[in-house]
């Protein structure tokens, strides 16, 4: 048995690169539930770029905007518009892990450093992962602050919709550069495959893509990494590389014991989801066979279900975010099931591909 290389404790945050922090902040607060916990920018000492702190449950969605156009987080910004920047990580050892991970074959961001405030002072490193996306490692041992140095506590507190923690995110690459990328959460950060989808499990009449499900050794973190396959028509993983301009993230699930009223709260509040046809709940519960919530507020919510051996599972897609069809949100619910909705991909994929023929890229 080999011992884990590179113990990761959990997904610290999610950075995501906005052209307008504090308005993506008052969207995340006032449609998705989160509270706002800390700031940093001009204020607190930080002069290049104004971030907002935003926590739900477990999960921690940092948003920030760079106040100059001409530095890495500006350029990032304008080639691939609002989305995920960085996936963090908490780790005990930060040195560790980053020399361990570029001796198992990763690309350095940036080589270890300190960062220090009155709280006292954190370590963090990052590497490369798909496309310009980040993974940090962050130690918090020697720091009692709110957040990160350079924050300061900044509360806005909101009522919240019942967001528990990350499920999984969902990377999107090119073709033929899945393996790669299932090999690099292998070989690199000690991951193992969950599951995989080939393109007979997910191809529509139009588009096809695969998929693979990579977890730590804790099962606690999946990444799922998407690549296009070829299909009749563009598939929808091609025209997120197009708009992003290559791979990056692509989805946050977010886990809910309560998806009828998180789901009822999102569409108060203006969250728009993918709807599927009525005609999708005529053959769903022979499917998916009995569950505890009420079918007719499935049915009224357009929920998705799906089941294996162990239990079922209901989720829904929000549509993208921002105005290029990039990132998007999913709000999941396990009632056992460990799967990523198999049976529902025909049915979501054309009303993904729907979306795709109003943009006129199908
Ligand atoms: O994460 C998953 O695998 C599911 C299904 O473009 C899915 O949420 C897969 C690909 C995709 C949208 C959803
Ligand atoms: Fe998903």
């Amino acid at each position: 048995m080999s011992l884990n290389p590179l113990p990761l404790r959990a997904i610290h945050h999610v950075e995501l690169l906005v052209g307008n922090a504090k308005q993506a902040a008052y969207y995340y607060r006032r449609a998705f539930g989160f509270s706002q916990l800390a700031y940093a920018g001009p204020e607190t000492g930080v002069k290049d770029q104004a971030s907002y702190v935003l926590q739900q449950g477990d999960t921690r969605l940092v948003v920030s905007t760079p106040l100059f156009p001409d530095d890495a987080m500006a350029e990032h910004l304008r080639k691939h518009g609002d989305g995920v920047l960085d996936i963090a990580f908490l780790v005990d050892d930060v040195d560790h892990c980053y020399s361990e991970s570029i001796a198992r074959g990763a690309r350095s961001a940036v080589p270890p450093f300190s960062c220090a405030d009155r709280e006292g002072q954190i370590r963090r490193a990052k590497i490369r992962a798909y496309g310009d996306t980040l993974h940090s490692f962050i130690s918090l041992a020697d720091y009692a602050g709110p957040f990160l140095p350079g924050y300061q506590i900044h509360r806005i507190p909101a009522a919240g919709v019942g967001l528990k923690r990350i499920d999984h995110i969902v990377g999107n690459v090119e073709e033929g550069h899945m393996n790669d990328w299932g090999t690099f959460y292998d070989q690199v950060l000690g991951f193992h495959q969950f599951m995989s989808f080939d393109d007979k499990d997910i191809s529509t009449d139009f588009s096809a893509l695969r998929s693979k499900v990579m977890a730590d050794p804790s099962d606690q973190i999946k990444f799922p990494i998407n690549e296009p396959a070829t299909g009749r028509r563009k598939s929808q993983i091609q025209e997120y590389l197009d708009y992003n301009v290559g791979p990056g993230v692509q989805h946050i699930a977010l886990l809910t014991d309560d998806i009828i009223h998180t789901v009822s709260l999102l569409k108060e509040n203006g969250v728009v989801f993918l709807n599927v046809p009525d005609a999708y709940y005529d053959q769903v519960w022979d499917r998916v066979g009995t569950i505890e919530e009420d079918p007719d507020e499935v049915r009224r919510l357009n929920l998705l279900a799906d089941r294996d051996e162990k239990g079922y599972l209901l989720q829904i897609f929000t549509m993208p975010v921002e105005d290029r069809p990039t990132l998007f949100y999913e709000i999941i619910q396990r009632g056992g099931c460990s799967g990523f909705g198999k049976g529902n991909f025909k049915a979501l994929f054309e009303a993904i591909e729907r979306e795709q023929a109003l943009r006129g890229n199908l």
